[in-house]
């Protein structure tokens, strides 16, 4: 068979990238087009995503990718990190710059959401943990701070139906993205209409929903003269890029968890049925959809971001280092001096991260780290021990003991943090592909083109086209006394908060 071409786009909340995906048939190849820094806009008291600025590097990556190949590209699809939104208008007008999860005003929508229907309800109506990013508390914002009313011809697109409107003109909520809002029944693919009513969201802001996988239609004619063209269809894939991630994991049999580890790592696994208990809840599990139309079950934590806001901090004092440079210093670094909790609220706004590291590990009692190597160690330790109390409270919630983790994601460059975390939890970490994201993307294109036929298949290719590399548990003594340490700064930290 003739190799055919799709093209990805994948927009982190830091950075974003086009994705050229080649498949021959058996394997599924690569190329990044184009790639561009996600820069949030602080203005006035808001925080906001320049999604002018991201459409116009959409184009310039699609541009670039139909540079250089024989066969035509098939189709575009995009994928987003969760959550966020844009509203829209009859005339197809963009209302509102769309708003930054990380805004502190979340917290006050929230609170006020959950005045009307209280947590518990929320999660297992929704099955949704709810955490102030959350787009059922943004809306709720959105609706109120318009008081005259949002018109009725106004709607609410995610942000990957957002980017596929303005590309095929269509307007569909996809599962996958729509399961990260909170607004669903939980674990089907159904706007919850008794909540969205109870909290006075009015329901004519909702789109239909459609299947991850469903042709949206073609490149608008407006678009593809603009940038001198021919037309390619638009695909809604799995859009939230964590269920992209999950899609292309080389998975053999079920049993295991995945981290799919970038600014955020998302520890879970795949179920046929949400988990929607007291426990999970308290433990801060979420529900979220899959690319097959069913449930991931998995926490949602501060990966990176840690690190990433301590190299911009250092930045900021003129110390430039690169990850990898960052990971040799923590690497030479002393073992097991102090932890933090990196899903701590503390850590979730942008600022001087070094400085609130320091103070939590002041504040409960352990060493304090100084140098750029300590901090860089103490994250990652404490991130792999993070992944191990939560393989425990998987297995807790769900009766079963996941045998392998797979680590996709950016954070499988971080060697270290690979084989920290297989130390932390005692099992086999799989790690790869780290572009696992933009290769769901690429593969739910290919389903939808008839070129595989079902998930297992994608992860077929996936095992076959990447070789991920497996880190097998060792000084795993050491590590167990080390957890037992850190539950205990979870404790100590949860009860002075
Ligand atoms: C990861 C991710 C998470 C989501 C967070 C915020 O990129 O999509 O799944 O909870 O970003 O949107």
């Amino acid at each position: 068979t003739q190799a055919t071409h799709v093209l990805a786009a994948d927009y982190g909340a830091g950075s974003g990238r086009v994705v050229r995906g080649t498949f021959d048939g058996s394997k599924l190849s690569l190329e990044e087009v184009h790639r561009f820094s996600n820069d949030p806009v602080h203005l006035g008291d808001g925080l906001y995503w320049d999604f002018l600025r991201l459409f116009h590097e959409l184009k310039q990556g699609i541009v670039k990718g139909m540079q250089g190949i024989s066969q035509p590209v098939r189709s575009i699809a995009v994928d987003t990190w969760g959550v966020d939104y844009g509203l829209v208008d009859g005339e197809g007008r963009l209302c509102f710059n769309p708003r930054h999860y990380r805004e502190s005003r979340n917290a006050k929508w929230m609170e006020e959401a959950l005045r009307m229907v209280n947590e518990e309800e929320l999660y297992s109506m929704s099955g949704v943990l709810p955490q102030q990013i959350n787009t059922v508390f943004q809306l709720l914002g959105s609706v109120r701070e318009h008081s005259e009313g949002l018109r009725p011809d106004v709607r609410m697109l995610l942000m990957p139906d957002l980017f596929n409107y303005y590309l095929s003109g269509q307007q569909a909520s996809e599962y996958t993205i729509a399961s990260t809002s909170g607004l669903l029944h939980a674990g089907e693919v159904r706007w919850n209409e008794q909540l969205i009513g109870r909290l006075g969201i009015p329901e004519t802001l909702f789109p239909p929903l459609v299947q991850p996988g469903t042709v949206l239609g073609q490149l608008t004619d407006d678009l593809c003269a603009e940038l001198n063209i021919e037309p390619m269809q638009v695909i809604s894939v799995g859009s939230h890029d964590t269920a992209s991630a999950l899609a292309a994991i080389p998975a053999t049999d079920s049993e295991f968890a995945f981290i799919s580890c970038g600014t955020w790592s998302l520890m879970g696994v795949e179920r046929d049925s949400p988990v929607l208990d007291n426990r999970s809840r308290q433990l801060g599990f979420t529900n979220e959809g899959t690319v097959n139309g069913k449930v991931r079950t998995l926490k949602n934590r501060s990966g990176l971001w840690l690190l990433q806001e301590c190299k911009r901090q250092w930045e900021r004092e003129n110390q430039r280092f690169t990850h990898e440079e960052l990971v040799q210093l923590a690497d030479s670094a002393t073992a097991h001096q102090c932890y933090v909790s990196p899903g701590d609220g503390v850590y979730l706004a942008p600022g001087d991260m070094p400085e609130r590291i320091r103070q939590q590990c002041s504040a409960s009692r352990q060493a304090i780290p100084e140098t750029t190597g300590a901090i860089v160690r103490c994250i990652l330790e404490s991130l792999a021990l993070e992944f191990r109390q939560t393989l425990d409270e998987l297995e807790l919630i769900t009766g079963t003991r996941p045998r392998v983790i797979h680590m996709v994601g950016g954070g499988v460059h971080n060697r270290l943090l690979c084989q920290f975390t297989a130390n932390a939890a005692g099992i086999p970490v799989i790690a790869g592909p780290a572009e696992a994201t933009s290769a769901g993307n690429c593969m739910l294109q290919f389903l939808a083109h008839g070129e595989v036929s079902n998930l297992s298949e994608v992860r077929e290719v996936m095992a076959s086209s990447f070789s991920p590399e497996t880190y097998e548990p060792e000084d795993t003594a050491r590590w167990q006394e080390a957890y037992v340490r850190y539950q205990n700064l979870n404790q100590r930290l949860a009860s002075e908060s």
